[in-house]
């Protein structure tokens, strides 16, 4: 005789107990039952579910479903066909037979209690063993598009962090979130003078992203604003309008521009303003496909070391286009980030994603077309706003460290 054991989830233990008898028949024997949490987070927040585990033997199993299939020869068994042995008849089966169930039937418990053993141990491995509050820090990660596996190493370290005790405190736990964040968000800030050489910084990036609006941005910060000598060289003679476009924001300005087309008018552009506090170099866009292309502006660049070479990237692309540019530009040797174009998306977990898994600090946020304006120096303040979801202006305005 062979044994049939199946397993039911339902929301109640009623209705687990209804499919349960629908399905094997009321001669079943019910061999657990476990309360358990679907979906959630972690386990949290999840719908509360019943699991039941039942055997039968398959003739009985198999004269139930007949008797599902049949109600109505049931009702009649005059016209019926020979009915099956039911289950209970089995009451008369030989002391063999019985004693034959009797030993399956052992078996199967057994097996069946390894089973639970191993899945109870499973089961305590996954089930959460954290706060509510941390569920829904958790999901206001992921909802600001903070990749699941490093919200979960947040999360994880927030645990590490905090006492047993805090644990359950909101304000406890969105304090250990922000520790872990800061930790996380390398920040460069402002570019800073170095006092008597000139400071160089190029930007580098993808086409389109704001280099030379972002440049100009810079420019007048540090001529109008900080009364700094600053000097503009474009190495992005590649498009006849975007000498024009450096021009115009140079005359605005007041601020010289040098265009240069080799390493050797880099190199004298370079020179020419050594008197100055700082030189800014813009680049032709590239895309990050076109490493020939990206090796001539190594090129150019190698002559004017030592220089700051800020990645400039659109904030509002895919996490792995951030990935691929960032590695694409590697031969750069970047060692700032730029985010421009805050103002075009809502989420800013990606972000975070990228300078977590990057070793580069970001040293300005831009959020529009306004020159001047639109910028702001990171903070690690600034981009704890954006991801925890606060308004863009207000984030930028409040993470403001001076
Ligand atoms: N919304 C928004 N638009 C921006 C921002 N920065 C630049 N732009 C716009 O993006 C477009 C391209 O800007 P550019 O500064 O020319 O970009 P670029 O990286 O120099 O472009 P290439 O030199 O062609 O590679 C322009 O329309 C800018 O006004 C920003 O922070 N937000
Ligand atoms: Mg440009």
């Amino acid at each position: 005789m062979a044994m049939k054991v199946k397993r039911y989830e339902a929301p109640t233990l009623q209705e687990a107990l209804q499919h349960v008898k629908r399905d094997l028949g009321s001669e079943a024997v019910i061999l657990q039952t476990r309360k358990f949490n679907r979906g959630g987070v972690f386990g949290l927040l999840g719908k509360s579910m019943v699991e039941v585990l039942a055997a039968t033997d398959m003739e009985s199993a198999g004269a139930s479903a007949e008797r599902r299939e049949q109600p109505r020869a049931a009702a009649r068994p005059a016209q019926s066909p020979a009915p099956r042995k039911p289950a209970q008849t089995q009451q008369s089966a030989s002391p063999k037979a019985e004693e034959e169930m009797r030993s399956e039937l052992r078996e199967v418990k057994n097996a069946l209690q390894t089973l639970l053993h191993k899945s109870r141990a499973e089961e305590q491995e996954t089930v959460n063993p954290y706060p509510p509050i941390f569920g829904s820090l958790y999901l206001q990660l992921i909802e600001n598009d903070v990749s699941d596996a490093l919200a979960q190493d947040i999360i994880r370290a927030m645990d590490d962090s905090l006492a047993e005790e805090d644990k359950d405190d909101e304000e406890a736990a969105r304090a250990a979130l922000e520790r872990q964040l800061r930790r996380l968000l390398k920040v460069s800030g402002a570019i800073t003078l170095s006092g008597r050489e000139p400071k160089t910084v190029a930007l580098v990036g993808p086409t389109g992203v704001g280099k030379t609006t972002t440049i100009a941005k810079i420019a007048t910060v540090f001529a109008l604003q900080k009364k700094k000598s600053v000097g503009i060289i474009t190495a992005d003679t590649y498009r006849i309008a975007a000498v024009e476009q450096i021009k115009v924001y140079s005359e605005i300005l007041d601020v010289p521009v040098k265009v240069v087309y080799t390493a050797e008018d880099m190199k004298r552009a370079v020179d020419s303003f050594a008197d100055r506090d700082l030189i800014l170099i813009d680049t032709a866009g590239r895309s990050h496909w076109d490493t020939a292309r990206i090796s001539e502006i190594r090129d150019l660049l190698a002559v004017c070391y030592p220089l700051e070479i800020h990645l400039t990237l659109s904030a509002h692309i895919r996490y792995k286009d951030m990935l691929d540019i960032s590695d694409k530009f590697r031969p750069l040797a970047y060692n700032h980030l730029i985010f421009t174009k805050l103002d075009e998306t809502s989420t800013y977990g990606n972000l975070i994603n990228l300078i977590a898994s990057r070793n580069v600090g970001v040293s300005y946020l831009c959020f529009g077309q306004n020159v001047p304006g639109e910028i702001e120096a990171a903070s690690p303040g600034a981009l704890l706003n954006l991801v925890m979801g606060k308004p863009l202006k207000q984030a930028v305005n409040a993470g403001r460290e001076r």
